[in-house]
């Protein structure tokens, strides 16, 4: 946001924090579908290599620790394909604060390879980062095989930071992803 006044130009503080992300999750999860459902609050049916450069970039406002009002630019990285993700794994984590780690709950596949991802984030930075659990496209409910209760539990056996069920689809959870990940990625 640009204010002008006269001939001044001022440029407005436009977020306290700035913070890379990573999703992270088995191919088909629908990691681009929640980043695009976020930028655009619109599902695409068909795949879209989205956003062209390596990430997509968003503000969102939390409350901090403090319960004061922060504006966080996230910076979304989202993998275009699997492919190449041996060669590009390392900058592809690099700096990241947070990860929203998205499996299925309609292919149990998904949630099975999710510690394979936990294991992969923690070898490729070397330290633990927060990580918020998607259980995606809960709009499919008759197709649901992985329950709430086997989420959480993952969850918990495995410290993450937060469970949430969302669907790309309908919206549901998805603000609240972003948001509860911004707020982990600046504590
Ligand atoms: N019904 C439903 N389909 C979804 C949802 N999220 C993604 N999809 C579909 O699942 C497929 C894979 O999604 P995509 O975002 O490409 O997965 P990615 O490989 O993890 O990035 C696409 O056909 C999406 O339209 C969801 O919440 N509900
Ligand atoms: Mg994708």
């Amino acid at each position: 946001m640009f204010h002008m006044r006269g001939t001044t130009v001022a440029k407005a503080a436009e977020f306290d924090f700035m913070r890379k992300v990573v999703m992270i999750g088995a191919g088909g999860s629908g990691k681009t579908a929640l980043v695009n459902r976020f930028l655009t609050q619109k599902f695409s049916e068909q795949y879209i290599v989205t956003i062209g450069s390596q990430f997509a970039v968003k503000t969102v406002s939390v409350h901090d620790n403090n319960g004061h009002d922060v504006v966080v630019k996230l910076l979304v990285w989202d993998l275009a394909g699997q492919q190449r993700f041996d060669f590009i794994r390392g900058s592809y984590y690099r700096g990241s604060k947070g990860a929203l780690l998205v499996f299925d709950t309609t292919r149990k596949s998904t949630f099975l390879e999710l510690p394979k991802w936990i294991e992969e984030t923690e070898n490729a930075l070397g330290e633990r980062i927060p990580i918020i659990l998607l259980a995606n496209k809960v709009d499919l409910v008759h197709e649901r095989v992985i329950t709430t209760e086997m989420g959480k539990a993952f969850v918990e056996e495995h410290k993450l930071n937060g469970y949430l069920e969302t669907s790309a689809r309908n919206g549901q959870n998805v603000e609240e992803a972003f948001a509860r990940l911004a707020k982990h990625s600046i504590s």
